[in-house]
């Protein structure tokens, strides 16, 4: 077996040969267009709903100025029911809006958001609930929306992991009121930095526009204190071109996850989620879940060996976006009330998995994770 010389991360982004890149920037060189609503953010939008199968959706920046403006979009205000295993920036969308977070605990199944958790936590200030699907894997989002259909709530999926997946059919961004999409380097779609937001209709697609370029709603029109989110030409032209290579990234990533799965399918101690039902994946992540006392030894010395061999795999969710200081204070950030997320959190190493991760490599990881002495 070839020797790991190099360091392996958890992820490596995606990128094009630069050449195909190249007359892409130098139209913009030529027609001096950079930003606002140019020709490739307008031509990424069209090409990204099409590809996508959904009727409507806004570029910008990146993902977490995406969550803060969708927010603003709904008039979300007061309480908001969102989960605490995610990355910090769902929960952060709400500080930037003084919306006060209400952390609800997730299923053990996926690691999303447990329905059956949500009705408890909901209060009259509440106005909307925040799931994000985790990995990628859908939440429930039929019992989400018959939830938030009888309390008259808005529900705003954080899909940041979820480009390109599909569930029962149709993109998985076509549930929920709005999704808000990630497509920063680190994702299976990126733009460098950038994110987006999905909508249903022309008329929300307009206020998301309006919002996300400092509230202007004409030259001289201003309707609300908008910020500046919008994504620049060189992104959207990156993602113009990225989007051609991304059925063959995703071909990648599913015969890596594959092999993960039959190197480590008898580890004692080791286990992964399950392939979730009627989905289309799209294979970002490849979290295990370590059991120390089956396994023989805890998940951060396995986290440890794995660094000491140059394989940089990552917690994430840990910790939970609860233990920050800045939410601990909370009523729901309780750790009585978490206490599946806090099982999953400490237990969580998302393996390295990105397209050119070599079959020599992952035989090199799950090696190491085999050796457990
Ligand atoms: N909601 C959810 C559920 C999210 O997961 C995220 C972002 C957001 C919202 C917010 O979306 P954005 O505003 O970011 O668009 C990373 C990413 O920075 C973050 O985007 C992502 N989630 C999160 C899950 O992971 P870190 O702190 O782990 O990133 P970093 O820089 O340590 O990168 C991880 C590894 O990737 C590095 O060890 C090496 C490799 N890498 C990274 C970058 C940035 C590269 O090889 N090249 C690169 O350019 O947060």
């Amino acid at each position: 077996m070839k020797k790991l010389e190099n360091p392996i991360y958890v992820t490596q982004p995606s990128l094009p040969d630069l050449q195909e890149f190249i007359p892409y920037l130098e139209q913009i060189w030529e027609n001096k267009v950079l930003t606002n609503n140019g020709p490739f953010h307008q031509q990424l939008e069209k090409e990204l709903a099409e590809f996508l199968g959904i009727p409507y959706i806004s570029l910008f920046a990146n993902g977490t100025l995406a969550l803060v403006t969708a927010l603003q979009v709904l008039r979300i205000t007061g309480e908001v029911i969102t989960t605490p295993y995610s990355f910090v920036a769902t929960t952060h969308s709400l500080w930037w809006n003084n919306i006060k977070p209400v952390f609800v605990d997730i299923e053990p199944q996926f690691g999303n958001l447990d329905p059956e958790k949500i009705e408890a936590a909901i209060t009259p200030k509440t106005t909307a609930i925040l799931p994000v699907h985790v990995y990628g894997n859908p939440c429930n989002v039929k019992r989400i929306q018959e939830i938030a259909d009888i309390y008259g709530l808005k529900v705003i999926y954080d899909a940041a992991h979820a480009f390109g997946v599909k569930y029962k059919g149709q993109s998985i961004f076509n549930y929920g009121d709005l999704s808000v999409l990630s497509f920063h380097a680190t994702k299976v779609f990126n733009t460098m930095e950038g994110g987006a937001i999905v909508c249903h209709d022309a008329a929300t697609k307009k206020r998301i526009d309006y919002l996300k370029n400092f509230g202007f709603a004409g030259e001289t029109t201003v309707m609300a204190p908008g910020i500046n989110s919008k994504m620049n030409e060189m992104q959207a032209a990156l993602g113009l071109v990225q989007l051609k290579h991304y059925h063959e990234n995703i071909a990648k990533r599913k015969v890596i996850i594959q092999t993960y799965r039959e190197q480590l399918a008898d580890i004692k101690g080791i286990s992964f989620l399950p392939e979730p039902e009627n989905t289309d994946s799209n294979y970002a992540y490849f979290p295990i879940f370590v059991n120390e006392k089956n396994y023989g030894m805890s998940r951060d010395q396995l986290y440890e060996k794995l660094k000491q061999n140059n394989i940089y795999g990552r917690r994430y969710f840990y910790p939970l976006i609860s233990e920050f200081p800045m939410y601990k204070g909370l009523d729901s950030a309780n750790p009585h009330n978490l206490k599946t997320a806090q099982h999953i959190a400490d237990k969580v190493i998302c393996l390295p998995i990105y397209p050119v991760l070599e079959h020599f490599q992952i035989q090199g990881i799950t090696k190491i994770i085999t050796s457990n002495k």
